[in-house]
């Protein structure tokens, strides 16, 4: 089995065997993948020096070796807080409106991925697999080419590849796509994010795209495919054993004090439509008075990105909304919303998951969502809680046995929250089963799989969008 070499921004340090549970199921499944292969792990170490040295921290951590790189300042203004945060973020979740464009953020981004490769090459031996993980180094695969790297290299996109129109209002939009035609395989998380691909590269660099889903422009061929990440269901179930689980799981079944109990869980980001589901929740209030005692959400959103200003403003935003609601339903027994404004050790969240009767699940656009797919592994079989899910979240191509919803329309919000607080038992167990099916079968493994098989062989069945295709040809 080749040897693995995974780069993404930073690098999700191994946990001894003890912490794995605080531990996300990419990092574990990535860390398995490397534990086998005696991989590398490289990225950002998180620390800003005063100059760039290029000095890469090796650490061997329960089998897995990761390698950082400290960034400078400027580094971290420019590439991260800038380009990737503030320019990509926000456009390819189809937020145009709060996209910057500044010439210092674009030659900030191209200078990193430059120092990143000429960092991470010289570790690079004949015979690895590279794989790039996404929007914080797309042209990272033709800096690699351009310091003689001629391995395999994979890029993945964790996040929405916007539509082509939205697309071209960066600036220098075909620099940076073209870049990509360096990658032997380019994945992204949904057929729809991999279709908007083609109409790109097809309208603006004269691609053909083969059945196959080889994208050929000119000499060059590049693999394309939709490869759907998913979570380390085996992982969850043992994560629902823990102490932390079961603590969470009695705390709140205790204070529902037989109230059914709605929960949210995100990064508090504006593409999670967290305003949207605060206002979807009040119109639910409004028109159902019949409900009023008898339910509450309780939604979790720990501040991200504390250094750009959009996040400081949806955190006020979401405060005061919160406390808008509170104040006009609560009663001294009840408070419509419980807003809980900091992170939860990962245990802690799967035993609220299960606890809950249903989850809201409602961003206006995300690459995939595994918060969707941890509420389904966490659920009781014999009992299982409803998941409400937005259509435009990229999960909601594979969890088709969801309630879904329009994120954008309160009434639909609070239609849906009815119509899964009054969903009869059969009906939820019916729905669930086949979502637990999917979630366990296309797990954080398969997807890895995946892959690495179309890496490797360019063997692309694996990938959704381009199957019946390639089993037609
Ligand atoms: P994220 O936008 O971070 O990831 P998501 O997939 O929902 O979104 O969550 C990732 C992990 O963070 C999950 O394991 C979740 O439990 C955890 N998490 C979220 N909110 C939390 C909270 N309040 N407290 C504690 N933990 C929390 C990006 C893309 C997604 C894509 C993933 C993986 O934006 O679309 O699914 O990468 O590819």
């Amino acid at each position: 089995m080749s040897r693995l070499i995974i780069i993404s921004n930073r690098v999700s340090a191994p946990k001894a065997r003890a912490d794995r549970a605080s531990q996300g199921g990419l990092a574990v499944a990535l860390s398995s993948a490397l534990r086998e292969t005696n991989g590398i792990w490289f990225g950002w170490s998180g620390n800003a020096v005063d100059e760039f040295s290029g000095e890469i921290a090796t650490q061997v951590v329960d089998g897995v070796t990761t390698a950082t790189v400290d960034l400078e300042e400027q580094d971290v203004d420019e590439y991260y807080n800038g380009y990737a945060n503030r320019t990509l973020w926000p456009l390819f979740h189809y937020r145009i409106d709060l996209a910057e464009f500044d010439r210092q953020f674009g030659s900030g981004y191209e200078r990193v991925n430059e120092r990143f490769a000429a960092t991470v090459a010289p570790l690079v031996e004949d015979g690895d697999l590279v794989w790039v993980q996404d929007y914080h180094l797309i042209p990272l695969g033709q800096q690699l080419r351009s310091k003689g790297v001629k391995n395999k290299i994979g890029f993945f996109l964790h996040i929405p590849w916007p539509p082509h129109r939205l697309i071209t209002a960066l600036p220098y939009h075909r620099r940076l796509v073209q870049s990509m035609l360096a990658y032997d395989v380019i994945g992204f998380q949904t057929a729809e994010w991999l279709e908007s691909f083609h109409h790109y590269v097809e309208r603006e660099l004269g691609a053909t795209i083969e059945p196959d889903g080889t994208i050929r422009v000119g000499e060059r061929r590049v693999r394309a495919g939709a490869f759907p990440i998913g979570i380390d269901a085996g992982e969850y179930d043992a994560l629902l054993e823990t102490d932390d689980a079961r603590v969470a799981f009695d705390t709140l079944k205790r204070s529902a004090q037989g109230r059914k109990s709605i929960i949210g869980v995100d990064r508090l980001d504006y593409s999670k439509g967290l305003a949207e589901r605060f206002n979807g929740y009040r119109r639910f209030l409004e028109e159902h008075p019949d409900w009023l005692h008898k339910v509450y959400l309780l939604q979790i959103a720990p501040p991200s990105r504390g250094e750009v200003h959009t996040y400081a403003h949806i955190r006020e935003e979401l405060d005061e909304l919160s406390g808008r609601i509170n104040g006009e339903f609560a009663h001294v027994d009840w408070v419509p919303i419980r807003y809980v404004n900091q992170g939860y050790p990962r245990g802690g969240l799967a035993g609220l998951f299960r606890a809950a009767d249903a989850a809201l699940v409602t961003p206006l656009r995300d690459g995939m969502n595994l918060v969707a797919k941890e509420f389904v592994a966490a659920q009781d079989p014999a009992d299982p809680g409803v998941l409400i899910l937005s259509q435009f979240a990229g999960a909601a191509e594979q969890m088709r046995d969801a309630v879904l919803v329009n994120p954008y329309s309160r009434d639909e919000i609070s239609d849906r929250i009815r119509e899964a607080l009054n969903m009869p038992l059969d009906e939820r167990r019916r729905r669930w089963e086949r979502l637990a099916a999917g979630v366990r079968s296309e797990d954080v493994h398969w997807w890895r799989k995946s892959f690495i098989d179309a890496l490797t062989g360019s063997d692309m069945r694996g990938a959704a969008g381009v199957e019946s295709a390639s089993a037609e040809s």
